[in-house]
């Protein structure tokens, strides 16, 4: 193929996406030193229901992968020292991470605790975006004990891929002549935004690979996948021209809750919710905030999921409200004849004068408050 001129959003930024190298597990390490070099599991007992938050790299060697129930890690890994999380020292290490990043630019957006987009375009003492990438690493090493990862690239859908390709402790840089070729053979699951869902609909079509979309047309696209098709069109091109954003504005405010056993008992799943809804009600009243969707999420033992909406006419912090909706939505499932191993409620749309704050603080996907 020809050289292709190189899109114009290609030359206007320089992104960093860090991420942290099993993040949970490296600060379980740096507490307990004793336990460096060893296969380290960060979930709970096997014993019990939990699955694994993230496993130390000597552990993934095994095949224990974030996600899978203990029990299963532990035969995949017999040897490995499992752990219960401790959320408060992941919030600590997050908030030491982003002194660091502070030191370079004012402009971060944090992902979750442990990863985040930088924008250095502007930086004052001229740095390359490299060099700063490479100097946040050492930082992070030498003061805090702990190891990250970073791509750095011309946008924030390539850094965060990037960031993803030298992991542990690696610095992946694709300049903006270099993206074309980076973005060819990348399956399309690489895109941040498609998941196991849309990975399969895009595959029933004969879509894989980002060279796959570009052999289509943007009519083609739009007449296959809709809304999504012009979306596409670009990121597998790896074009986007998204801003990083210093504050995002919270999106839902959520409690589930996995259940030690399978319940069926619709008035257990009721009293859940009950003390789920107060949980939600004092959160969004202690930030000031009020939202009109709410949402139930049921997760069957089989595993299959479920969610039910409705918004209300008008916004609400109110924990019986919420309950109220809560229940009426639970009628349109399958509660009652199946067992249920999750659920939760959470409420969206929201409204007050608090609802635009630093995701840093309040994205943790342990404890389910969800951006
Ligand atoms: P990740 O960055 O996805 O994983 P990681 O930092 O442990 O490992 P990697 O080196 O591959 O980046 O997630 C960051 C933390 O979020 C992780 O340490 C634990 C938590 N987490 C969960 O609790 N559940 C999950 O399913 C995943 C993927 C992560
Ligand atoms: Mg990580």
């Amino acid at each position: 193929m020809a050289d292709v001129e190189i899109h114009p959003s290609l030359l206007k930024r320089k992104i960093i996406h860090f991420d942290m190298d099993a993040f949970y597990a490296s600060v379980e390490v740096r507490h307990r030193p004793e336990l460096a070099g060893k296969p380290i599991v960060v979930g709970g007992s096997p014993q019990s229901r939990a699955v694994v938050c993230t496993a130390s790299y000597e552990a993934r060697k095994f095949g224990v992968r974030s996600a899978m129930p203990c029990s299963q890690a532990a035969r995949l890994c017999p040897e490995a020292i499992f752990l219960e999380p401790d959320f408060k020292k992941y919030k600590q290490a997050s908030q030491e991470i982003h002194a660091i990043f502070a030191r370079f630019t004012e402009r971060i957006e944090p992902l979750s605790l442990d990863e985040a987009y930088l924008d250095v375009t502007g930086h004052v003492e001229g740095l390359l975006a490299t060099a700063i990438a490479r100097k946040i690493q050492n930082a992070i090493q030498s003061e805090l004990r702990l190891s990250g990862s970073a791509g750095v690239a011309p946008n924030k859908l390539v850094a965060k891929i990037a960031s993803d390709f030298h992991k542990p402790a690696g610095i992946t840089v694709v300049l903006p002549e270099q993206v074309q070729r980076f973005m060819e053979n990348l399956p399309l699951r690489r895109i941040h935004g498609i998941g196991p869902a849309s990975e399969k609909r895009l595959e029933e079509v004969g879509l894989r690979q980002c060279r796959d979309v570009w052999a289509w047309s943007r009519d083609r696209l739009d007449a296959e996948l809709g809304s999504m098709g012009a979306w596409l069109y670009e990121r597998s091109r790896g074009i986007d021209t998204r801003e990083v954003e210093a504050h995002r504005e919270r999106k839902s405010l959520g409690r589930e809750e996995t259940f030690a056993h399978d319940k069926i008992d619709k008035q257990e799943l009721l009293l859940a919710l009950r003390e789920m809804s107060e949980e939600v009600a004092s959160a969004l009243e202690s930030r000031a905030l009020s939202g009109r969707t709410i949402t139930l999420k049921v997760k069957y033992a089989d595993f299959s999921r479920c969610t039910r909406s409705l918004t209300l006419n008008g916004a609400t912090h109110d924990a019986t409200e919420i309950l109220k909706t809560a229940a009426e939505l639970l009628e349109d499932t399958e509660v009652g004849t199946r067992k249920v191993r999750l659920i939760g409620v959470s409420v969206s749309n929201l409204q007050g004068k608090d609802a635009v704050e630093s995701s840093a603080v309040l994205h943790d996907r342990g404890e389910v408050l969800r951006l």
